[in-house]
């Protein structure tokens, strides 16, 4: 068992053969200048602060080579996954699919779409292309989850109150415990990111935990990941 501290309450991990990261939307198109998320006005640099935070979670489960989602948010090249409703939101501003500095706007395989070169997947590591802000709407995520025996998510990425929050709620519905990094999801908000981590722990947990990178991976680190009935240090909390 593994015991993390964590908002509302320690978070508990009963082995560590359940855990899986999950990684959204580290992509090009949010994160890098000339994106979409800069084209729609973004202050990117609150996105590109947690890319090392981001980094280290990623290492600490190469290290202990546990299983690890990368998603991407990006629709076919004719659109054929995207609703009209989506396409046509916005005024004066770049759409899905239009030309972009970097390829098509949110279109798969183009260069804008691709993750950022800090985080790129390994091969044996899984991307899950979505055509919707959740990782679980018209995904095979949740196949991969379940041939994995997986029932508890760490959660990174961006943005905390779009897709990262999207796919928090849609797993909780599916009975995944999750656990949310603070410091390792961002918002080009920092107000809503601030809303969506409290109402995510708020009523006893109603979607979930949220707990540092620190705290995460000290937990982790303790008896070579395992911790039993350890005294963990709350102290960031008090
Ligand atoms: C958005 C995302 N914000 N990955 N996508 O459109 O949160």
């Amino acid at each position: 068992m593994v015991l993390i501290p964590a908002l509302p309450y320690e978070y508990e991990i009963p082995s560590l053969d359940r855990v899986a990261l999950v990684i959204i939307d580290m992509q090009r198109d949010f994160l890098e200048s000339g994106g979409f998320g800069e084209a729609l006005g973004n202050d990117i640099s609150q996105l590109q602060k947690i890319v090392p935070t981001v980094k280290q979670i990623l290492d600490t489960f190469r290290d202990r080579a546990l299983p690890i989602f990368h998603t991407l948010e990006g629709h076919q090249s004719d659109l054929s996954d995207c609703p009209p409703s989506k396409l046509q939101r916005g005024q004066n501003q770049l759409k899905i699919g239009d030309m972009g500095t970097m390829g098509r706007i949110l279109i798969l395989g183009e260069p804008g779409n691709n993750i950022i070169p800090e985080l790129q997947p390994l091969a044996n590591e899984i991307v899950i292309a979505k055509p919707g802000k959740g990782a679980f709407y018209r995904t095979s995520l949740e196949s991969w989850l379940q041939e994995k025996n997986i029932t508890h998510l760490i959660l990174t990425g961006v943005t905390t109150e779009v897709c990262v929050q999207t796919t928090m709620r849609e797993a909780n519905d599916r009975g995944y415990e999750c656990l949310l990094v603070e410091d390792a999801t961002a918002s080009y908000f920092p107000e809503f990111k601030q809303s969506t981590l409290e109402m995510i722990r708020a009523q006893g947990g109603i979607v979930g935990w949220t707990t540092t990178s620190e705290n995460f991976i000290q937990a982790l680190s303790f008896s070579g990941g395992y911790v039993k009935n350890n005294k963990l240090d709350m102290s960031f909390y008090e």
